[in-house]
């Protein structure tokens, strides 16, 4: 068998279930560290496994040799990304004879007790892709697989004392057929290796069975031993039970809310063994996908392992951090996408609390593109190989309660195989259901999954009205099926848009199971620029001669793991407890608990009073828990507003906000006291108007023209008005003293990766669309500036070359005195537009030497951006953030930092403060409140332009945007685009913004 064979692995042992850490009593060492390493262009090195590689070059086993060293040091070639795409001739099972290869070379001391009886086994948890072990100079085993575990006897050819282990590991090989999932390719021993001594009659394979009947509230344990035989004791429910014996007692239940567990430990006379078990039962009831009896909804991740600066290798703490962040962001599931992750990753989801949908280590998506043509999901010699991988994937992973649903694979189109996989998993473990989503047909499959399917017919699917399959039998069957969308709210660049709007259709209809949000992190490699800059690097930055650029950039946690927005959103959208203004219910608040199984008992409601964000009161509500699933409206006190003393102006907000409980010890790892389970608020009072300016009396008294007081011409033929100055065709050169070079009205934005793409149901994408509108290319022109009686008023149009819609503008400038003016600003769209506007409303660039610097404390939505349809984690009160602190530094530089619902904001200039006020905001005719506000240190244009976020400089000034309204988010990039309810169409809007300076 060579690199190029499609075939088993061979001299391998079979796949054995793995313990956690220290929870095994049989001798092992670790082979992680430093390994003896070269690098040779092509499979056949010429180099001998008796070689012990003096002289060669140092490597860190787990680790990708492209990334090895220093960023900028690489000294092994360099990380490749495609998404479908194969970056080898589609050939196979032959790949090119240019195939890096790493020869690795270590020394392992063998304690002399180890070859006097028992077996000698080395382990490897990953390898990427095909490799051959070699010990002592003899080849043992060829193997393959590289998120699947290998195990080989070397008994035979160990000895007592120092032994040499050679590792010869191919970049390409005929696996990588069926390894083409969506990352970087990247190569190498990349998960630990262990020397493990097995003794004779020892524990070679466990499988727990540990069902759980919530209808008699116990539960079944069976731990089923090969090997020698075996005892299962239980300490804590009083088990001492023989290996395959079955043992009913009563439990507490496992699940992600509550993952309750209990330490088991199996022994034979040799070996003892600890495993976590954890009582649960998953089934498919009446088309519903239940855990324990209850209906769960899956408010999942998508997950593929990586950090910057190690890809695929990661750490234990960087697996810690990702379990702990998304169990603070309220995440109950995760899919491992596409490929069974390192098995410490599966222990800290049985602690924690996740369901997981373990995924087998097969993607084929490259042979779509070719029509499938050759697709080995459907030639019968790989059958084998992928009955092979789902086998050890089983056997691995099966003791893990967390594992909720077993995935056949990603992308892999349809065929044979299919049917085989799935027997041979079925066979193995018949309690999970299975999963797969590229057959729509599920013939082979226990529930129907889809990825990126609108809303629209995600709600049909809920209903059960989908259309229907040709073939009556299977359509009758997948009916039946409850609902998963195994990837939605592609979350690339600046977005989810939308997320909210799927879960409130999972949470109607029982069928629909939830879904997992693709994905969980950017996979930027950390890099740095000619420089010596650092950044985050993307498809095309390491010289690939085909690549797929920022698609690999689409998760929600930028890749130094730090949430991007719409990871809060996301956060606030799968919130336990959800708390909800209903415009049926005015006055009042519904607190739902969307647990499946706890109680409110953890639960603070805290209540608070605001006027512009300022605390007016606070409070507690009441104590009695909420049952799962189960809803109670609270209202504020009748009389909470009498002898409130605010300002008018001020809108007065009552927010609820629930918090976790201090002494909850179960959730302690992941949740503080005061961890927010969930937030709603109740708008009771709007923002009052802007107050009339000072009125006539003063201008009389005034005796006429005095800055200030109403429209006056400058020498210069323009106009003053209050503290602004405009050039005799009416255009705002000056606030203050500050100059103002560019000031028009706006309809575009540097596009977001979805605007930029073309969605699932949109002919054009938007960015075409704003494109094609002549919005990248806006030049307004002012027809009349007049002064009508206290105001001027400039007249105008602004449009794009080689179109001919366009937006009348208007803007009316009104003096409040010599600091503030107000301006009314009308566009009305003029023409026929081929598709949605990115914005409306006014755009100012003010000089600013340092604008980064300047503080913005605002009264509006925040703390974070928020868009139409990403609001959820927004919530009304006063924040204050740096200009520089406004801006998201998504990896590919795009539309970012918009905060909606501004009715105030006040812009440190320096010694000078702006001043934003908001009157009357109306879109389409429809009132909203305030305005939007984005404030940057440059350009749209200069963002659009910039491939990374280091390129952006400040330009000397300062950009805002004061929107009437702007754009959703969508998630076309892979998926649907903007929903009608976000959809920014052109229309007529108003605004009325008071402006100050002083
Ligand atoms: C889907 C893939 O399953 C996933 O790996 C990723 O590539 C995602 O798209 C896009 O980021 S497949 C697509 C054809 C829907």
């Amino acid at each position: 068998m060579t690199h190029e064979s499609v075939h088993v692995p061979e001299g391998v042992r079979p796949a054995r279930f793995r313990p956690s850490a220290g929870a095994f009593s049989a001798p092992s060492v670790s082979l992680d560290g430093e390994w003896r390493f070269r690098l040779f262009p092509e499979a056949e090195t010429g180099a001998d496994p008796a070689d012990d590689g003096a002289g060669w070059d140092s490597l860190t086993v787990p680790g990708h040799w492209q990334l090895a060293g220093a960023p900028d040091t690489w000294p092994y070639g360099r990380p490749a990304y495609t998404n479908v795409l194969f970056p080898i001739p589609v050939d196979p099972p032959r790949v090119p004879r240019e195939n890096p290869t790493g020869e690795y070379r270590r020394t392992v001391d063998v304690p002399a007790a180890w070859t006097s009886g028992g077996r000698v086994v080395l382990r490897f948890e990953g390898v990427d892709s095909w490799f051959e072990v070699a010990l002592n100079g003899q080849v043992l085993a060829r193997s393959h697989g590289s998120r699947l575990p290998t195990e080989v006897d070397v008994t035979d050819a160990v000895h007592a004392g120092e032994n040499l282990l050679a590792v010869r590991v191919t970049q390409w090989s005929a696996q990588t057929y069926v390894e083409d999932q969506d990352q970087w390719w990247l190569s190498g021993i990349f998960r630990p290796v262990t020397l493990e001594h097995r003794p004779d009659g020892g524990i070679e394979h466990v499988r727990v069975h540990a069902d759980y009947d919530h209808t008699t509230v116990t539960g079944t344990l069976r731990v089923d031993v090969e090997g020698g035989p075996a005892r299962v004791t239980v300490p804590e429910l009083g088990i001492d039970a023989a290996a395959g014996e079955e043992v009913t007692v009563a439990v507490e239940p496992w699940s992600a809310e509550v993952p309750r567990l209990y330490r088991a430990t199996v022994t034979t006379g040799a070996e003892t063994v600890g495993v976590d078990v954890g009582f649960r039962r998953v089934a498919i009831v009446d088309g519903v996908f239940t855990v324990n009896g209850a209906p769960v909804k899956l408010r999942g991740v998508n997950r593929h392992e990586f950090e910057p600066t190690r890809g695929r290798a990661v750490t234990a703490e960087t697996m810690l951090e990702d379990v702990l962040l998304m169990k603070r962001h309220h995440v109950n599931a995760v899919r491992t996408s596409h490929y069974p992750p390192h098995p410490h990753f599966l222990d800290l989801c049985d602690v924690h609390g996740l369901y997981v949908v373990d995924e087998n280590d097969f993607e084929t998506h490259g042979f779509e593109p070719l029509g499938w043509r050759g697709n080995p999901t459907d030639a019968p010699e790989w059958e084998p190989v992928l009955v092979d991988r789902v086998t050890r994937m089983v056997r691995r992973d099966a003791h893990h309660p967390s594992i909720v649903m077993w995935s056949l694979g990603n992308e892999a189109g349809t065929g044979r195989n299919l049917a085989a996989m799935a027997r041979a998993i079925r066979d193995l473990d018949p309690t999970r259901p299975l999963h797969y989503e590229g057959d729509w047909s599920c013939e082979h499959v226990d529930v129907y999954s889809r990825m990126y399917a609108t809303s629209e017919e995600v709600a049909l699917i809920g209903r059960g009205e989908e259309t229907p399959l040709p073939d009556g039998v299977l359509d009758a069957r997948r009916r039946a099926m409850p609902f998963v969308q195994c990837e939605y709210a592609h979350a690339m660049g600046n977005g989810p848009g939308g997320l909210s709007d799927y879960d409130a259709l999972f949470d109607a209809h029982p069928r629909l199971m939830g879904g997992f949000v693709w994905e969980w992190i950017d996979h930027g490699i950390a890099t740095r620029d000619d420089d010596g800059t650092p950044f985050s690097g993307y498809g095309g930055d390491f010289g690939e001669e085909l690549h797929d650029g920022t698609f690999i950039a689409d998760g929600m946690l930028l890749p130094d793991r730090t949430p991007s927005p719409g990871m809060v959103e996301m956060a606030a959208v799968y919130a336990p407890l959800r708390i909800d203004a209903d415009p049926a219910r005015p006055g009042e608040l519904t607190v739902r608990n969307r647990y499946a199984f706890r109680d409110t008992a953890h639960v603070r409601l805290v209540w608070s009073l605001t006027a512009d964000g300022e605390e007016l009161a606070a409070g507690e509500l009441d104590e009695t828990p909420l049952a799962p699933g189960a809803s109670r409206t609270v209202a504020p006190a009748a009389d909470l507003l009498d002898g409130v003393d605010a300002d008018p102006r001020a809108a007065l907000w009552w927010t609820v906000r629930a918090l976790q409980r201090d002494g909850v010890d179960g959730d302690a790892a992941w949740a503080s006291p005061g961890t927010e389970l969930g937030a709603g608020q109740l708008l009771l009072r709007p923002a009052g108007p802007l107050p009339a300016a000072a009125g006539n009396a003063a201008r009389t008294e005034g005796g006429g023209d005095s800055a200030g007081t109403r429209p006056a011409r400058t020498d210069d033929g323009g106009f003053a008005v209050g503290p602004v100055r405009l050039d005799r065709s009416g255009r705002l050169v000056a606030i203050g003293d500050r100059a103002v070079a560019v000031a028009r009205v706006d309809a575009w934005r540097a596009p977001t990766d979805n605007d930029a793409r073309t969605s699932w149901n949109d002919p054009i994408g938007d960015a075409e669309a704003w494109e094609r509108a002549g919005l990248t290319r806006l030049h307004e022109r002012l027809d009349t500036a007049d002064v009508d009686g206290e105001a001027l008023v400039v007249t105008g149009r602004t449009a794009g070359a080689a179109t001919d819609c366009g937006l009348a503008v208007r803007y009316t400038w009104r003096p409040v005195d010599e600091r503030a003016v107000d301006l009314t600003l009308e566009i009305t769209p003029e023409g026929r537009w081929p598709g949605s506007v990115a914005r409306l409303g006014l755009l100012l660039a003010v000089e600013q030497p340092d604008a980064a610097d300047v503080m913005v404390d605002w009264v509006g939505l925040g703390p974070l951006e928020s868009y139409a349809d990403s609001a959820r984690a927004a919530l009304a009160g006063r924040w204050r953030h740096t200009v520089a602190e406004l801006q998201t530094p998504y990896t590919h530089p795009q539309e970012n930092g918009a905060r909606r619902g501004v009715t105030r904001a006040a812009l440190d200039l320096g010694g000078a403060t702006l001043g934003l006020e908001a009157g009357g905001v109306t879109v389409g005719g429809r009132t909203v409140h305030g305005f939007e506000l984005t404030a940057r240190p440059w350009s749209d244009q200069a963002l659009a332009a910039a491939a990374h976020p280091h390129e952006l400089a400040a330009d000397g000034m300062l950009w805002l945007h004061v929107d009437a309204a702007q754009h959703g988010l969508g998630s076309a990039a892979c998926g649907p685009g903007v929903l009608p309810n976000a959809r920014l169409v052109p229309a007529p809007v108003s605004l009325d913004v008071r402006l100050t300076i002083g």
